[in-house]
Parts: C-alpha cells; structure tokens; sequence
C-alpha cells in the first residue's frame, strides 16, 4: 500500500495531456493500487494519475457511501462515446484544489467506454454522480479541471489564491 503525494494547482502537470497505455502489465496493476490508496486515504470519490504526476491514461473511482461496501473502479485509456441531452448541475470538488466547491452544469449521463484491469474493453453507462466524476476524471487525463467551466471572474479568483500559496510556499 502506498499513499501518494496528490499535486496542487498551479503544478503544470495538472494542464498536461497524459498518454496512451500501451499495455495492462504489473506496472499499471500496481500504480492502480496506490491510485486507489491515496484517493481512500484522502479521501475522495475520484482520482486520476496526472494528480499524482504519473502521465498516464488512467483513472480510479468509488462512488460508495462511507460505511458501505467499496466498489473500487479502474479506467485504462477511458473515451465518453455518448453525451446525454439532458444537463444536470452538480457540486464539485477536487483534490488537486483543495477545500473548494463549485456548481458546475454538465450531461446528466454518459456512455463511458476503457479497459479494465484484466485488459478487457468495457463499455458503461452512467447518470447522476457517477456520470459527473467519470467527467471530472476524464477531463483530468486531457489537463481539464473544472474550475475552467466557471465563470472568468471565479475561476481567476481560485487560480490567483493557489498562485499565491504556491509562491508563499517556494520562498
Ligand atoms: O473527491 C472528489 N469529489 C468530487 C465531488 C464532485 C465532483 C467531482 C469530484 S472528484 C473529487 C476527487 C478529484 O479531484 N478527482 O479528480
Ligand atoms: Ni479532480
């Protein structure tokens, strides 16, 4: 088990492109696990591997309330290969932008297709939070946060205050 340090803005590799995965070895079994461990540890309901500086195309979830039985996610090279019609406004947060929520509006539902841990091609659908974190994670992969979905003046605001911590902390 292995809790890994979860990057702040402004950290460049949190607006990088993450790359393909070539091929489900050991490597990648293993960087799911510490995934899982620092997103538990965390905690939060979603993680994905540019938010530990690994610049790959994979992400971890588990929607399940505290107290009840995990039900841990992996996606290998996740695509949405459907948006629904229908938008729904949702609270988020994130990891990497720490003790921040904002509404944010997006499709209610998504089909979701990846490869699983075993190497195998899944294809999901999903609605209400889950459909949001799968959105929130895949954007992660592509350097997307959703704070770039809010208003300028309130995404400015958010940007500027981590600026400035991350400044006070280098000196
Ligand atoms: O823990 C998390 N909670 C959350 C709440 C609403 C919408 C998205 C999320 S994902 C977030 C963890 C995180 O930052 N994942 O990238
Ligand atoms: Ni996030």
């Amino acid at each position: 088990m292995a809790i890994r340090p979860i990057l702040i803005i402004p950290d460049a590799r949190l607006r990088a492109v993450a790359d393909h995965i070539v091929e489900v070895d050991e490597e990648i079994k293993a960087l799911a696990k510490d995934m899982l461990d620092t997103m538990y540890d965390a905690p939060g309901i979603g993680l994905a591997a540019p938010q530990i500086g690994v610049m790959k195309r994979i992400v971890v979830m588990d929607l399940a309330a505290e107290g009840e039985t995990p039900t841990p996610l992996v996606m290998i090279n996740p695509e949405i290969t459907k948006f629904g019609e229908e938008i729904q406004v949702t609270e988020e947060g994130c990891l990497s932008i720490p003790e921040l929520y904002y509404e944010v509006e997006r499709p209610s539902t998504v089909t979701v297709k990846y490869t699983d841990l075993d190497g195998q091609e899944v294809s999901k659908d999903a609605e209400g939070k889950l459909a949001v974190c799968i959105q929130h994670e895949l954007d992660h992969l592509d350097g997307v946060l959703y704070i770039d979905y809010l208003s300028r003046l309130k995404r400015d605001r958010v940007i500027k205050k981590f600026d400035k911590q991350a400044k006070l902390a280098a000196r």
